[in-house]
């Protein structure tokens, strides 16, 4: 039995089943002009996080496992971006509009990108969602399901918005979620922490928490036994 030490306790890793799941690290969120910045958001907390995510996502690649990329955007003509959704925020720049890179929050847009130091290699998954959860109106369950994956580590934006949302649906269908504490950020640090405590109150309710040095740690021993078993 392989072992990441987390909170609330101990995260077991399967044998097989294992993958990560990268949220909306994309420029929209991360790069001055984008959505995160139209709605008056201080982006420099997001950005801390990429050299982190950057290594998680190495580490998963050298391993061989499988990688899913979500992205946050909207069909050009807008028909899956609820008006409820669009109106909101009520900042100068409003979903569809054109900014400093793009349409906002369009799908193929240079805003909507994911930001070039985690860009998705051939072989990993890139779902595109409408919705703050990844399940909402997407193909991810049934990718899930066909890849066997039962074990997610998370990392990505915004903690307690689209990561904590897609957490809680992932952790609905059975998945085993691991959310990284330095591989996610918030523009409200109070928020994330509260996340990260929520998440993980009640004895798992929801999931793990663990810091980067501690899933790579339980990673390492998990394949070195694998290699010798
Ligand atoms: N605004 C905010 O905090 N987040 C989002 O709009 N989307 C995601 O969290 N990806």
């Amino acid at each position: 039995m392989v072992l990441i030490s987390a909170q609330p306790y101990d995260y077991q890793l399967p044998v097989k089943g294992l993958g990560l799941l990268i949220i909306d690290m994309q420029r929209d969120f991360l790069e001055p002009g984008g959505f995160g910045e139209a709605l008056g958001n201080d982006i420099s907390y997001l950005r801390q996080i990429v050299p982190t995510v950057k290594q998680l996502l190495q580490t998963f690649r050298s391993l061989q496992l499988p990688i899913f990329h979500t992205i946050e955007g909207h069909a050009p003509d807008l028909s899956d971006c609820p008006n409820s959704k669009r109106q909101r925020g009520r900042g100068n720049l409003k979903i569809g509009d054109v900014g400093a890179m793009g349409r906002i929050l369009v799908l193929g847009e240079p805003g909507n990108a994911i930001i070039p130091e985690l860009s998705p290699a051939s072989g990993e998954f890139v779902i595109s969602k409408p919705g703050k959860g990844a399940f909402c109106r997407t193909n991810l369950e049934k990718l899930l399901n066909e890849q066997g994956i039962t074990h997610l580590i998370i990392t990505g934006v915004t903690t307690e918005v689209c990561v904590q949302t897609t957490m809680r649906e992932a952790n609905d269908r059975g998945i085993e979620c691991l959310l990284v504490e330095d591989a996610t950020a918030s523009y409200f640090p109070d928020f994330k922490q509260a996340t990260l405590e929520m998440i993980c109150a009640q004895g798992a309710i929801i999931g793990w928490t663990a810091t980067a040095a501690e899933v790579l740690e339980g990673l390492k021993t998990w394949q070195a036994k694998l290699t010798f078993a």
